[in-house]
């Protein structure tokens, strides 16, 4: 595809910033990255439009998805999860790439519709899973791969907040089912189901079965700057189990009441050889157990033959969050540039794409029907 790609963010407020600050850096620490234009930002608010145009260092601003996604190369899609599928179908259908944010979709029949409107188009589409990203968590993945554990048998996985354990805490979107499709379970154990799959699926084969439950704690809460509350509809928890095809077993949990714990995702495989274990708390630290190992070592990945390090800092100059988006956006950038419309060739990065949300997708709804039915559910 043509340089500069031009881009189209619909959302511009926390996700809409992260990835605005990915792009502005790609230049300066990634000269290889495909030259972009920040185009255009997408939104309702004409006024919150405007100062986030300058904030963020696009060129202008448009209250109308529709006039953008044929105008762009690209377009992120960071808006609540219900408006997820129909702008980025119809990018997809305009032959624009899409960048998703997570959940793929409020629902699995939009997830279904995305990923099957993704198999039909010629040009990329990538999920906003960004922990795959981590130099830390590629490493484990290497372990794995090599054979490092042996044989898996547990894997670990939770991701734990605390930002609604005030029952004051305000009402937004996310508490809404008809926007957010679920909570804890869609918001951050979408992160858990994708990075699992991606640690270990290769070596474990994938979930076949899983047995889930939700739980919300608080019914209502206020709104900012109004006299009102409103009711939530969504999960403020939830704790699954799973079995691999290997016979390897999950346990899942994910909060958004877990006092103490401010963005811990956290993730152990153990294996009939040793063990990994890590969290985004701790970003630049694998803990890692060997067959000759007493105990866990902590392994600090930041040297240069480290994915992404030698673009960054000096050994031992950590890195955050926020390179994340950085390491996505270049990767699913270069696949966008990379794309021959003319052939079915594509980069062969590890960007997830639409086919790997929607299989997060198809365990998050399985997780949710356990949950009514009090059954286990069989993952087809
Ligand atoms: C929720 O608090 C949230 O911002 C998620 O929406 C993000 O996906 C996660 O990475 C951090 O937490």
């Amino acid at each position: 595809m043509n340089e500069p790609l031009s881009i189209g963010v619909l959302g511009y407020r926390f996700m809409g910033k992260a990835h605005a600050n990915a792009l502005a850096r790609l230049p300066m620490f990634f000269p290889d990255a495909p030259d972009v234009e920040r185009r255009v930002l997408v939104g309702r608010d004409e006024d919150a439009l405007a100062d986030a145009v300058d904030e963020l260092g696009f060129e202008e601003y448009n209250t109308d998805w529709e006039d953008v996604i044929g105008d762009v190369d690209v377009f992120y899609n960071l808006g609540p999860n219900a408006i997820h599928a129909d702008p980025s179908i119809a990018a997809l259908d305009a032959g624009t790439a899409v960048f998703c944010e997570k959940p793929l979709a409020h629902t699995f029949d939009d997830a279904k519709r995305m990923r099957d409107a993704a198999r039909d188009a010629d040009v990329p589409s990538g999920v906003a899973f960004n922990y795959r990203f981590i130099p830390a968590v590629r490493y484990a993945k290497r372990l794995i791969d090599s054979g490092e554990l042996g044989e898996i048998r547990h894997v670990r996985g939770s991701y734990l907040q605390d930002f609604l354990a005030d029952p004051e805490a305000p009402w937004s979107w996310r508490l809404d089912a008809d926007v957010a499709g679920s909570g804890a379970l869609g918001d951050l154990g979408a992160h858990t189901l994708d990075l699992t799959r991606f640690l270990v699926e290769d070596r474990t084969g994938k979930i076949e079965d899983i047995r889930g439950q939700l739980r919300t704690f608080v019914d209502e809460r206020p709104v900012s700057g109004a006299d009102e509350t409103r009711p939530v509809t969504v999960d403020d928890a939830y704790t699954a189990q799973a079995t691999f095809k290997n016979g390897a077993v999950g346990t899942f949990e994910a909060s958004r009441f877990a006092t103490g714990h401010k963005n811990d995702h956290s993730v152990e495989v153990n294996g009939s050889k040793g063990s990994l274990r890590f969290s985004v708390e701790r970003p630049n630290e694998l803990e890692f157990l060997g067959p000759d190992d007493r105990g866990f070592q902590t392994i600090m990945v930041t040297a240069d033959e480290d994915p992404y390090l030698e673009r960054w800092w000096p050994e031992g100059h950590v890195l955050g969050w926020e390179h994340t988006f950085v390491f996505e956006n270049y990767e699913f950038l270069s696949a966008v540039a990379n794309t021959d419309t003319d052939s079915d060739e594509r980069s062969s990065s590890d960007v997830p794409t639409f086919e790997d949300g929607y299989r997060v997708q198809q365990l998050l709804a399985a997780i949710e029907k356990s949950d009514e039915s009090g059954e286990r559910v069989n993952v087809s």
